[in-house]
């Protein structure tokens, strides 16, 4: 079968979670196209089964905006054509599903057609997706969709809440591969702290959803009960926040490390002993699952599709959406217990297992042939 894989090349849960996907199937025998507006960060280009296709914008001096779903349509136009790919699996609702339906009746001009999945990751429902400049449009192009998936059942029962969905919305969720993490040595824990002092750490892209303040007010409690230090990774709009707090907390500045965007990110949580993830809102919260992968438990609110995916007191603990104090509790109850930390390590482990790869791809591949046997 020959995939065509719309998606965003950045580091978000999105783009992520459909780079794996495709390299997944190509490693299977799939042909996947990926049609995106870079390389996506985590592709492996060297494989045979995987082609990119790079959305070239032309830019105008009459446009304020560059007209960039236009170009995107027209390239999934193209590369449908040429390639003669069988289905388009659009991840993200916005611009993806919209373009691509856009490319469908381009292509039934010429008296062909092809299948379009498309599966709502979060924000294009919960965030983006129902301001009033894009919600009739995003709508519109959902129930266009042939079949429609989403990462989580609290993200159906939201799009079902906000969209009027005609269609039935199909749970296929998230997933990560084990092997991935047991594969790689794990970095010395020197590097980030002493013998008698425990890790917390928070990924993410730090847009206000994330909440950083609420990491930052979290570590600033455990720290005075539990010798600790706190990795951040990630880049986004609220590292701003992230300096205004340490410059009004100077004695933390050396208990904080700030470490951007990494690449070996599995061998940084490896090492970690508490992940937290006090989100606002968070669809289903991949990087908690990542966490989990790397043995390390979660400390997060219960926003969204978090609770399906933290279990309280099992693979760690949930607290109400801003309570910093229960969850700094929870951490500092969690960090004074060595057994029960190590007894939570084995249990996130054993949640990411559930979540794994071999489980979840089938069901990608058996809702990609329902899909095309009803079109
Ligand atoms: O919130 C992010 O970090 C990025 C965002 C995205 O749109 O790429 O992530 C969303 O999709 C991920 C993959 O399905 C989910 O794991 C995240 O929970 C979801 N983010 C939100 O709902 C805020």
């Amino acid at each position: 079968m020959k995939i065509g894989i719309l998606c965003y090349p950045t580091y978000g849960g999105s783009g992520i979670v459909a780079t794996e996907l495709g390299m997944s199937l190509a490693n299977k025998g799939y042909e996947v196209h990926f049609i995106s507006s870079n390389l996506p960060a985590r592709l492996d280009i060297t494989n045979p089964n995987i082609f990119f296709h790079k959305v070239n914008v032309q830019t105008y001096p009459l446009f304020q905006y560059q007209p960039y779903d236009i170009a995107l349509s027209s390239m999934i136009y193209r590369v449908v054509n040429l390639y003669k790919l069988d289905l388009l699996h659009a991840h993200y609702a916005i611009p993806y599903a919209y373009a691509a339906f856009t490319a469908k009746q381009m292509l039934k001009e010429e008296g062909k057609d092809i299948p379009l999945v498309t599966t709502l990751h979060g924000t294009d429902i919960t965030l983006v997706g129902q301001h009033p400049s894009y919600k009739h449009a995003v709508e519109f192009s959902i129930n266009q969709s042939d079949t429609i998936t989403s990462v989580s059942e609290s993200l159906k029962k939201d799009t079902l809440q906000i969209f009027n969905i005609k269609k039935e919305i199909k749970v296929i969720t998230n997933f990560i591969d084990n092997t991935e993490f047991d594969e790689f040595n794990v970095c010395s824990r020197k590097q980030f702290a002493t013998d008698d002092e425990k890790i917390l750490i928070h990924v993410s892209n730090l847009r206000p959803v994330k909440r950083i303040i609420d990491v930052l007010e979290i570590f600033k409690d455990v720290e005075k009960h539990v010798k600790s230090k706190l990795i951040i990774i990630g880049e986004g709009p609220d590292m701003e926040k992230v300096n205004e707090f340490l410059e009004k907390n100077p004695n933390l500045i050396n208990k904080i490390r700030l470490l951007g965007k990494v690449n070996d990110l599995y061998r940084i949580l490896q090492l970690s002993d508490v992940f937290l993830l006090p989100s606002e809102q968070e669809s289903f919260g991949l990087a908690a699952l990542e966490a989990m992968a790397a043995q390390t438990p979660v400390i997060s609110s219960n926003a969204g599709g978090i609770p399906e995916v933290n279990i309280q007191g099992e693979t760690g603990y949930l607290a109400e959406i801003g309570n910093v104090k229960a969850m700094s509790n929870y951490a500092i109850k969690l960090l004074s217990n060595d057994e029960l930390l190590l007894e939570m390590k084995r249990n996130a482990k054993k949640q990411a297992i559930k979540f794994d790869l071999k489980n979840i791809l089938p069901l990608y591949e058996q809702m990609y042939d329902e899909t095309l046997k009803n079109f």
